[in-house]
């Protein structure tokens, strides 16, 4: 598989053009979107991961064996940016998931320990409200024990969806996420 950056963005009119399908990944900042990129691709270090959160501020874009893309979109909820910027960030990723129409699939993706925030759930039933498919995503289940596991994945799917368990530093869940992301594209 080849995958290759794009484009760094931070305004609609530098997305790219070639009308592939998409794959957006977006979560809370920290949650690992980046990371799961990294696993998806077997590239660890194509997606910018780090300790800071809020580090990925702009989309990027990645083509994915030059047939679609993985769009990473900067996390949200992270208090320390100051509110000029989530306002920017909100007009941003708004003006990304209402008007992109190469957008085919979105994982929202969420830290197992914390479950649903306020925000994944604006988020979810924003997708909800528009037919937008996407894929639940729980993510860094290495740092839990069974049980916890186990409590984790109840309390997601409380919300009626059925979380994909997934692992950056173990691969877990890489292969399940994938069928889950060709059975979409090869359907739409
Ligand atoms: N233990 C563990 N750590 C993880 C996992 N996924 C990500 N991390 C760590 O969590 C931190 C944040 O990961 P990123 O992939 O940068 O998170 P992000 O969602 O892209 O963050 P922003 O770009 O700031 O929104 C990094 O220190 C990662 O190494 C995982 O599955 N398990
Ligand atoms: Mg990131």
């Amino acid at each position: 598989m080849k995958a290759e950056f794009v484009v760094s963005s931070g305004r609609p009119e530098t997305f790219p053009r070639d009308r592939l399908p998409e794959v957006a990944f977006l979560g809370r900042s920290n949650v690992g979107k980046s990371s799961l990129i990294n696993a998806l691709t077997g590239q660890r270090k194509l997606a910018f991961t780090s300790n800071t959160p809020g580090r990925t501020q702009t989309i990027n874009f990645y083509r994915i064996d030059g047939n679609s893309y993985f769009v990473d979109l900067p996390g949200y909820g992270y208090a320390r940016v100051p509110t000029q910027f989530t306002n920017a960030w909100k007009v941003l990723i708004e003006e990304y998931l209402e008007n992109r129409e190469t957008l085919k699939l979105s994982c929202l993706v969420l830290d197992t320990r914390r479950g649903w925030m306020e925000k994944d759930l604006d988020l979810k039933r924003w997708l909800d409200h528009h037919g937008r498919p996407y894929l639940v995503i729980a993510t860094k289940v290495d740092k839990l024990n069974q049980s916890e596991l186990e409590r984790g994945l109840r309390a997601i799917r409380k919300e009626g969806a059925e979380p994909l368990p997934f692992s950056a530093v173990t691969g877990r869940g890489v292969r399940e996420i994938w069928q889950a992301i060709t059975t979409t594209l090869q359907t739409r």
